[in-house]
This record gives C-alpha cells, structure tokens and sequence, in this order.
C-alpha cells in the first residue's frame, strides 16, 4: 500500500464516521413523532368541531369536552396533541385516566410530547380543551386550536377550535 492509497482510504473511513456520526445524532433528537406506519390504522368521529365559550371574563376559565369515537375493530390512538397558544390547554381521559396538560410544543415535557394514547375498539376518550385568558391578556374575539394526529387514514391531522369574546 502506498501513501497516496493510504490517505484516500483514510479519508473514506473519516467520511463514513462524520455521516454516521451525524445520523445517529440526527435519529437521536428529542422530539421525534412516532413511525404512522407503525401504529396501525382505525377510524374515528369528533362530536364537534369547535365550541363558542359567548362572553367571558380576562380572570375567568372555561373548558369544551370533545368526545372522540373509535369507530373501528381495532385500536385507535392519538398523539402529537399541541395547542396554538399558550393560554390554551388540552387534556385526554382514556378509561377514566386523564393526561397531564398538553401545551404548544415548545412549552411541554418530552414525555407529553412522545405521548400516544390508545382508544380501544368501539370507545370513547374525552378531550379537554381549556381556555385560560389571564395566561395571556387580551379581549375582543379570540380563536385558539388545538392539533393531533390519529392513525385514522381519513383523520391524520384533527384540528378543533375553541372561542370567546373575552370581555
Ligand atoms: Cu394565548
């Protein structure tokens, strides 16, 4: 072997080490979303898109119950569950279990932020979406949503709405 061929085959191995090294460290970030093809699939019904809280008050709180229907023989679940602002918190009850808040994504808890909740065949689960206004003063007509993916093929992406006239 001579020097020349040394340095090239030197050069590959530090090329294969950089590019491994940057994928492991690309596959290991924290706020990975779950593989879709790997969940499943199921299909699901929203009671409601959206409720209209009318008049509240800055200091006061409201919260809207959806109820989310596991139409489907097989398992549905729910995750990357994120609101738009951070005056708007949503929780899910499972089978009487009901999650911590969930938040916009850069606020919460990486375990909230990997959660994948499991809705068995033909139940229900409740999402709680509550509306905090002094988390974040303002009044006049006031919009806010909430996101989660599903392995329902019809329903990847759900977006429900919540609104007010904060007085
Ligand atoms: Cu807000």
């Amino acid at each position: 072997m001579n020097t020349d061929t040394k340095i090239i085959l030197g050069a590959i191995v530090l090329s294969v080490l950089v590019i491994v090294g940057a994928i492991f460290l690309i596959g290991s970030g924290e706020s990975k979303s779950p593989k879709r093809e790997t969940l499943g699939s199921a299909s699901m019904m929203l009671d409601k898109n959206s409720e209209d809280f009318g008049s509240m008050k800055s200091d006061e709180e409201r919260t809207a119950t959806f109820t989310i229907t596991n139409t489907s023989d097989a398992v549905l679940r729910i995750w990357n569950i994120a609101t738009s602002c951070d005056c708007t918190f949503a929780s899910i009850i499972i089978n009487g279990q009901k999650t911590g808040e969930f938040n916009m994504a850069m606020h919460m808890s990486s375990t909230l932020k990997n959660w994948i909740g499991e809705i068995p065949p033909k139940q229900t689960a409740q999402l709680e979406v509550t509306y905090r206004p002094k988390v974040m003063p303002v009044t006049g007509a006031v919009t806010r949503q909430v996101n989660f993916a599903t392995n329902d093929p019809q329903h990847a992406e759900v977006e429900v709405s919540i609104k007010a006239n904060v007085l």
